[in-house]
């Protein structure tokens, strides 16, 4: 097995190196990316030799760098918001020790909390007629938070299913997932991003909507027309409202959309694309040497919505206006613009300055840079082509997907191929772009093990990056942990971003696969430890409140924890009653946790302090069920019950 992290930085500078990459798994895309990629970049545009090689070995001595580990007792300096991929939660990390703090589970079922088993999570997850799950499974990429004047204000988090094309909300002031949204006439929705302020109103300065795009495009609707019809097929990007959670809008597209970013003026949102050809098979979606991002004129869109310049698109009563290339030809009245970047660009993100957005090229060994400023000036009529809105086009490595910022004008890029990060220099990049062959805007490279996707810093996608720590999420861990079989932990690595040369200080196996994450400050957060009761319509709000109503066939079960007690201590139900448990936690100390689980009725969830939760199941069994507690919370744990008696 080759150690790649061993390589000299020397040997880390040289280009050459690929060589060693024997990644068997990635073989069959490195083939094709530089048989067809690295011919997008011509010989002339090589970067100016990277970092000084003189400098590299002993570069940054004075730098002592940073302590990612922390004594027992002591409190990370970050949250650390990451996706749970397959697993369909959200995960909450502390930074910068990596150590996982909670998983707020949101569209799959979760046996620690009863997520799924409850009736107010079956509710947020929805339910079909019969009162089954909708849906159990899910795959999370993006989580992004709600803002404030540029940075997070610590109101709310979303994160996309692909699979169903939901999105979902977290609270943080509880970290639980409060509402979640199914797009309509959506397939494979991918990158998600809140905005960061209104384009029209100055006194809304903070995140109102949350953009969604779509990658796979389908027959619109899809309901069984235009099957064999391929060059029929559309997206849609749509708008969601972050408070009522309903999607105010969507819009046609041309292309398959990866990532969403947005401006810090609140006037733009973007989302990259890789099909621009309307390929159904991938030779067809690579065929091209260039596709697109995306900018959305979010002011335009909401005046079309406005002015009912919208169809609706099936059963959906949604309001959909037209963004495809053929529907807006004039930049003054154009609802997007396409601008184009090589080759099925992966990611696009936001510089901290808020001048910039950047794409990776993906199959194209590059990163544009696309200034904003240019792209308003085009939807003015100041500039004729949007393409020139590229300040930068600039070769970074093979396989660049994702951008992070240190807020000191640098970027670090993925290069999933290389296994490398790439920390840039933006300025140098345009200066390097503008025909200044002597600017050296490559800065270092580090290896990764191996084969990053996202990566982020912290801070990063705020106005307020602080250049301390980055994250990188590499896809293959290999020989990185001990061997636990065919399935592989994910490797998310710790950098030390403060100096100038990147410093790889941890690595933390993560269960497969969080694609995305972001990292802030632990200040920007206030998160209660205990509930408000009056959030609980059903509140059993004293131990007198417990106790069985019956009311024909449906019998509600009324019970209060209080450590280390259920009130009742026992309840008769009948075989074939409609059994509804409420139970509030009437314990009002932080950390203090009742289970609630009843053998062979498949029912078990916590209630946290001053929560309430209800199931409701049918009486099938007769018998005694012990109806335990599963949370240790006392020492009479063990003996907080209640019985369950069910007559024949
Ligand atoms: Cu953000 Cu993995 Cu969904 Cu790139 S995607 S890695
Ligand atoms: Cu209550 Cu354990
Ligand atoms: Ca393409």
């Amino acid at each position: 097995m080759s150690r790649e992290h061993n390589k000299t930085p020397e040997e880390q500078l040289d280009p050459s190196r690929r060589r060693f990459l024997n990644t068997a798994a990635v073989a069959g895309l490195a083939g094709a990316s530089m048989s067809v990629g690295l011919s997008a970049c011509n010989q002339d545009s090589k970067p100016a030799s990277a970092a000084p090689a003189a400098a590299a070995g002993h570069a940054d001595a004075a730098h002592e760098g940073q302590n990612p580990h922390l004594k027992p007792g002591e409190l990370d300096t970050y949250y650390g918001f990451w996706s749970g991929g397959h697993t369909g939660d959200f995960r909450v990390l502390g930074m910068p020790s990596g150590r996982e703090l909670h998983r707020v589970p949101c569209f799959v079922p979760d046996a620690l909390v009863g997520w799924g088993i409850t009736n107010e999570s079956k509710a947020v997850m929805g339910t079909k007629a019969d009162g089954s799950l909708k849906y159990t499974v899910a795959d999370t990429h993006h989580t992004h938070a709600s803002y404030k004047d540029g940075n997070y204000d610590g109101r709310y988090a979303w994160i996309n299913d692909k699979i169903n094309s939901r999105i979902a909300r977290i609270r943080l002031d509880y970290f639980i997932c409060d509402k979640i949204t199914e797009l309509p006439n959506v397939q494979g929705f991918h990158g998600i991003f809140p905005d960061k302020r209104d384009p029209v109103d100055p006194a809304i300065n903070y995140t109102t909507r949350v953009f969604c795009g779509a990658e796979f495009h389908v027959p619109l609707p899809n309901d069984g027309r235009d099957l064999e019809s391929p060059e029929k097929y559309r997206s849609l990007f749509s708008c969601v409202d972050a408070e009522t959670m309903e999607v105010r809008w969507q819009m046609l597209i041309d292309g398959n959309c990866d990532l969403v970013a947005t401006s810090y003026d609140g006037k733009l949102a973007a989302t990259n694309q890789y099909n621009t050809e309307g390929g159904y098979h991938y030779e067809g979606m690579m065929s091209a040497e260039r596709d697109a991002c995306l900018f959305v004129n979010i002011a335009r869109v909401e005046e079309a919505v406005k002015a009912g310049k919208t169809t609706t698109i099936g059963t959906s009563k949604v309001p959909v206006v037209d963004g495809t290339r053929a529907a807006n030809p004039d930049p003054k009245s154009a609802l997007v613009g396409y601008v184009s970047v090589p080759k099925n660009p992966h990611g696009v993100n936001a510089t901290p300055d808020a001048k910039y957005f950047i794409c990776a090229g993906k199959l194209s060994p590059t990163g544009t840079v696309i200034e904003l400023a240019k792209v308003l000036d085009w939807f003015d009529g100041k500039l004729d082509d949007i393409d020139k809105a590229i300040v930068a086009e600039v070769e970074l490595g093979l396989g660049p997907l994702h951008t992070a910022f240190d807020g000191r004008g640098n970027a670090y890029t993925t290069l999933f191929l290389d296994s490398q990060i790439v920390k840039w220099n933006v300025d140098a990049a345009i200066r390097f772009h503008a025909g200044d062959k002597s600017a050296q805007y490559v800065v270092d490279r580090l290896d990764v093990t191996y084969q990053p996707g996202h990566v982020n810093a912290s801070q990063s996608e705020t106005r307020f990056a602080d250049g301390k720590w980055l994250a990188v999420g590499c896809k293959f861990s290999k020989d990185r942990f001990l061997p636990v079989g065919p399935l592989h932990a994910e490797t998310e690595q710790l950098v030390d971003i403060s100096g100038e040369k990147m410093k790889l200080v941890a690595d933390h196996p993560v269960r497969p696969e969080p694609h995305d994450f972001i990292i802030f400050k632990r200040d920007l957060l206030r998160p209660k430890q205990v509930y408000d009761m009056n959030e609980f319509p059903l509140a059993v709000k004293d131990q007198k409140e417990a106790g069985v109503f019956r009311d024909g066939k449906k019998v509600t079960v009324r019970i209060a924890s209080l450590a280390p007690a259920f009130e009742p201590r026992e309840f008769k139900i009948k075989v074939g009653d409609e059994v509804t448990i409420i139970l509030t936690n009437l314990d009002k100390v932080e950390d203090l946790t009742h289970g609630f689980a009843i053998p062979k009725y498949n029912v078990n969830f916590i209630v946290n302090p001053q929560e309430t939760k209800s199931v409701t199941f049918k009486a099938d069994k007769p018998g005694v069920f012990w109806c335990y507690c599963t949370h240790f919370c006392h020492a009479l744990h063990l003996e907080m019950r209640s019985r369950m008696i069910v007559e024949a």
